[in-house]
């Protein structure tokens, strides 16, 4: 397959091997980011307001999601593999909401990806003018287009490989099923969407039990219960979770053949859908 197990995706300054994200299990681990640790929500009392992708959350970012999302670095470095087997040269590897870069770079690091275009869309000014300074940086050598868009705005054309990794749970969700078949009619058949969320859970007791355990994994990665507690206030009606069968029904109705689950750690996972 021609992996090749170079940096870390997440733009902290360790080797894969060593990197805090790969390791997303183990409590108490400093990351390297240390001098851009979160602490957005640290001192916040009151109304945190609404969260947005803004250069204060640039900044953190790394840390951020590293500390919020289980499996994270596992999604993404698995995000390289799935790609790679599916890209087809001359085609495109687009990553919607690529945020800075952390899936196209683990894409670039496969040959099996070289001869496509990746092409990274955020609507965000502050997390794309850093995810091009990130990809300079790591990939001097490839040339990586980066769009400033709404995801739901752009003519996606000519795709093998489509990245969803965390982004569709910003989207309306009226939106959803349109952008998943503009998406579908830009695939061909045996190509694949990877959709990685936030999940809600059936039944309640379930999804009551998911969301203790994602805040025992913060409180363990050193979040507090005032951070917890403001980030959630924050992210209330904008990042909205469905469950897992809720993306498999509109994935098929978009026009995937098949769908399914390929990780999952409490209440977030990542689905493959081929096309
Ligand atoms: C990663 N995939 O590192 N159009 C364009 N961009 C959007 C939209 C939209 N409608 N809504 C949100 N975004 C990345 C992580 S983060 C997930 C993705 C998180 C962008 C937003 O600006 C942000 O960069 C990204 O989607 C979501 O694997 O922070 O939980």
């Amino acid at each position: 397959m021609g992996l090749r197990l170079g940096r870390c995706h997440c733009f902290c300054p360790s080797k894969a091997v060593n990197c805090y994200a790969t390791r997303p299990f183990i409590a108490g681990i400093q990351t390297a980011m240390s001098t851009h640790r979160d602490t957005l929500y640290a001192k916040t009392l009151g109304d945190p307001g609404l969260f947005t992708f803004n250069s204060a959350v640039v900044s953190v970012f790394p840390d951020m999601i590293k500390r919020s999302v289980p499996g994270y670095g596992s999604v993404i470095a698995m995000t390289g593999l799935l790609a790679a087997r599916h890209a087809r040269p001359g085609t495109r590897i687009y990553d919607l909401g690529c945020s800075l870069g952390a899936s196209l770079l683990s894409c670039a690091e496969h040959v099996e990806t070289e001869a496509c275009e990746l092409v990274g869309i955020d609507n965000s000014d502050a997390m794309l003018n850093q995810c091009r300074a990130n990809l300079a940086n790591e990939l001097p050598e490839r040339k990586v287009t980066l769009i400033q868009a709404d995801i739901t705005a752009v003519d996606y054309e000519n795709a093998s490989v489509c990245i969803l990794n965390y982004t569709l749970q910003f989207v309306p969700i009226a939106q959803r099923l349109p952008l998943l078949k503009q998406l579908r009619a830009a695939l061909s058949p045996g190509d694949i969407l990877i959709l990685s969320e936030k999940l809600s859970l059936e039944p309640e007791a379930m999804n009551d039990l998911m969301v203790k355990l994602h805040h025992d994994f913060k409180r363990a990665q050193g979040y507090s219960d005032l951070e917890i507690a403001n980030k959630r206030q924050a992210l209330e009606n904008v990042l909205v979770p469905e469950t897992r069968d809720t993306h498999k029904a509109r994935l098929l109705e978009a026009g995937f053949s098949h769908a399914d689950v390929w990780f999952q750690c409490f209440n977030f996972a990542s689905l493959v859908a081929v096309a």
